[in-house]
C-alpha cells in the first residue's frame, strides 16, 4: 500500500497543472476540435466574460457563471484571444511556459513498453518508447502510476501480477495493463500458486486488463482473483474491467470475484465488469464447484464472453461467507459444453440474464435459478436466451424462497427436457419445445430465419427493456419481438 501511495504521491507532483488560463483554453479548443462546438464555445465565451483580467484558478473559474451571447465587446475579445494563442502562442510568457502548456493540453496519462526483446535495465523514461521497452511485466508494472497504460507486446511471459497494479480514479482514468495485440501477449505464471493477475481489497480500483491470454496450465489458481484479503475486512476491488481476455486452462475456476473461504469476514465488490472474454478448457481437475466465472460481486456485469468446454459450471452466482450477489447483468454471452450448468444463480437478489445462446451441456440442468439445495433467488429478469441442444432440464429451480422471476420469450428446443419449471416466477411467451427452423443447427448457429415461424414476432413487448439482441441488431423489428437471443432482420 505505501508503494501505491508513494506512487501516486509522485504522480501528483510531476503532473503538470491544468488550472491556468491557458490550459482551460487548450482544453476548449481542443473540445472544439472534437465537435463540441456549441458547448465549447459557451464555455469559452462564459470564460473570458466573466473572468476579466485577474488571475484566475480552477476555483474561481468553478464558481464563474456562464454568461451569455451577450455584448460584441466580449465577442471580439474571445476571439482575439484564440487567433493569438493559436498563431503565436502570446500571452503564455517565456518558451517554457508554452512548453509547458502544450504538455498539458495533449499529454493524459503516459504509456509504457513491455516486449520480449526488452531490457530491465532502461529507465522508466525511456520504455516510454516502444523500441526500447523493459523486458519483464513486473519491471513495467513499477514504472505505472494510477491512470497510466501499460502495453505489452506478443509473446509468453512466465510471470503473475500480484497486487501490484496502481490503481485509476475513474473509468476515464482508469490504470490499463494491455496486450499490444489481441490477444497475442500470453501471461503464463510458471509456478504453482501465482495467479495471471491477484487483485487485492477495495483501494484497487478503476483498472482495465485488455486483451491478454492468461494461461494456467502450470498453475493450480485463477487467471483473475478479486479478493478481500484483510482480516479484518479491507473490502473488495470495484470498477475493475476485464476486457477481451482470453482465460485457459486453471485447475479450478478461472475467474473469482468472491471471498476467500478461509477469511472470517465478508464485503463483496461492486461494478466488475467482464467483457469480450474467452473463458475456455478450465476447470481441469472437474470439481463441481470450480465454475469458470465464480461471482458474488454486487451490479456486476459478463457481457459478450464465449464460456466453453470448462470442468464446470459456467457462470455460477453464489454467496459466499453470507454475501449476497445483487444486480448481475449477464447478457449476450456464448455458453457451451461446459460439464455442469451453463449458468447457476443461488442466493442472487436482481439480474438481468438476457440474450445468451447456451447450447451441449450433458448436465441434469442447463440453467438453475434457486434450488433447494444452493439458496433461492428474487428479481431475476429472465428474457431472450436461447437455451438448446443440451441433455437435461431448459431451466429450473424449486427453492420455496424464489420470488419475483420472470421469465419471457426464451426459447428452449431441443433439450432433454424443454419445460421451464421455477418456483415463484411468472413466465410468458416462451417456447417451451417444438421445432424451430435455425439458420445452421449442426454448425450451431442458432440464428433465425425466416422460416423460424414458431418464434418469428411471438414474443411479449417488454417495453423497451431488451432494446438489442446478441448481435447488437434493434429490437423490435418485424411486428413484434421474435423469441430467443436473436432477432430476425428481414431482407429490405
Ligand atoms: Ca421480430
Amino acid at each position: 500500500m505505501d508503494f501505491k501511495i508513494t506512487r501516486a504521491f509522485t504522480r501528483l507532483r510531476r503532473k503538470p497543472r491544468l488550472s491556468s488560463r491557458g490550459g482551460m483554453l487548450m482544453g476548449v479548443l481542443r473540445s472544439l476540435g472534437e465537435g463540441g462546438h456549441a458547448s465549447s464555445l459557451r464555455s469559452l465565451v462564459g470564460y473570458f466574460g466573466g473572468v476579466g483580467s485577474a488571475d484566475s484558478t480552477e476555483e474561481t473559474k468553478g464558481t464563474t457563471a456562464v454568461k451569455p451571447w451577450s455584448s460584441t465587446t466580449e465577442w471580439c475579445r474571445c476571439l482575439l484571444m484564440v487567433v493569438c494563442i493559436v498563431l503565436s502562442g502570446c500571452g503564455a510568457g517565456d518558451g517554457s511556459d508554452r512548453a509547458s502548456l502544450a504538455e498539458s493540453s495533449v499529454s493524459s496519462s503516459p504509456t509504457y513498453f513491455v516486449g520480449r526483446a526488452g531490457d530491465d535495465s532502461r529507465t522508466c523514461q525511456q520504455a516510454r518508447q516502444a523500441a526500447t521497452p523493459k523486458r519483464t511485466l513486473a519491471s513495467g508494472v513499477r514504472c505505472l502510476a494510477g491512470g497510466d497504460t501499460l502495453v505489452i507486446d506478443d509473446g509468453t511471459y512466465e510471470e503473475s501480477i500480484d497486487d501490484t497494479i496502481p490503481s485509476g480514479t475513474s473509468w476515464d482514468t482508469a490504470t490499463v495493463i494491455r496486450a499490444g495485440n489481441h490477444r497475442k501477449a500470453v501471461i503464463k505464471p510458471s509456478a504453482s500458486g501465482l495467479y495471471g493477475f491477484n487483485l487485492v481489497d477495495a483501494d484497487t480500483h478503476f483498472i482495465i486488463i485488455k486483451d491478454i491470454v492468461i494461461d494456467m496450465i502450470n498453475s493450480s489458481v485463477q487467471c483473475v482473483r478479486l479478493i478481500n484479503g484483510g482480516t479484518p475486512a479491507r473490502g473488495f476491488p470495484h470498477h475493475v474491467r476485464l476486457e477481451g481476455i482470453e482465460c485457459t486452462n486453471t485447475l479450478g475456476s478461472a475467474i473469482t470475484w468472491n471471498n476467500d473461504s478461509q477469511l472470517v469476514s465478508h464485503v463483496q465488490g461492486r461494478e466488475n465488469e467482464l467483457v469480450n472474454c474467452w473463458l475456455h478448457h478450465n476447470g481441469r481437475r472437474g470439481d463441481f464447484l470450480d465454475s469458470a466465472v465464480y461471482w458474488n460481486s454486487r451490479d456486476s456485469v459478463v457481457r459478450d464472453c464465449q464460456i466453453n468446454n470448462n470442468g464446470a459450471t459456467g457462470i455460477a452466482l453464489f454467496t459466499s461467507a453470507g454475501g449476497t450477489p445483487t444486480g448481475a447483468t449477464i447478457e449476450h454471452n456464448l455458453i457451451h459444453d461446459n460439464a455442469f450448468y451453463a449458468i447457476q444463480a443461488t442466493v442472487t437478489q436482481g439480474a438481468t440474464i438476457r440474450n445468451n445462446v447456451i447450447y451441449s451441456h450433458p448436465y441434469i440442468r442447463a440453467v438453475e435459478l434457486g434450488s433447494l439445495s444452493a439458496g433461492p433467488v428474487q428479481e431475476i429478469q429472465f428474457y431472450h436466451n436461447t437455451i438448446v441442444d443440451n441433455s437435461g432440464v431448459c431451466v429450473f429451480g424449486n427453492h420455496p424462497e424464489n420470488s419475483s422471476i420472470v421469465i419471457k420469450n426464451n426459447i428452449c428446443a431441443g433439450n432433454g427436457n424443454n419445460t421451464i419449471a421455477i418456483t415463484g416466477s411468472t413466465k410468458s411467451n416462451n417456447l417451451e419445445g417444438g421445432l424451430v427452423a435455425f439458420a445452421d443447427r449442426p454448425a450451431r448457429n442458432y440464428r433465425l430465419t425466416a422460416n423460424s415461424t414458431a418464434a418469428l414476432d411471438t414474443g411479449a413487448d417488454l417495453g423497451g427493456a431488451v432494446p438489442l439482441d446478441a448481435d447488437g441488431e434493434k429490437r423490435v423489428q418485424g411486428t413484434g419481438p421474435d423469441l430467443g437471443a436473436y432477432e430476425f432482420v428481414p431482407q429490405q
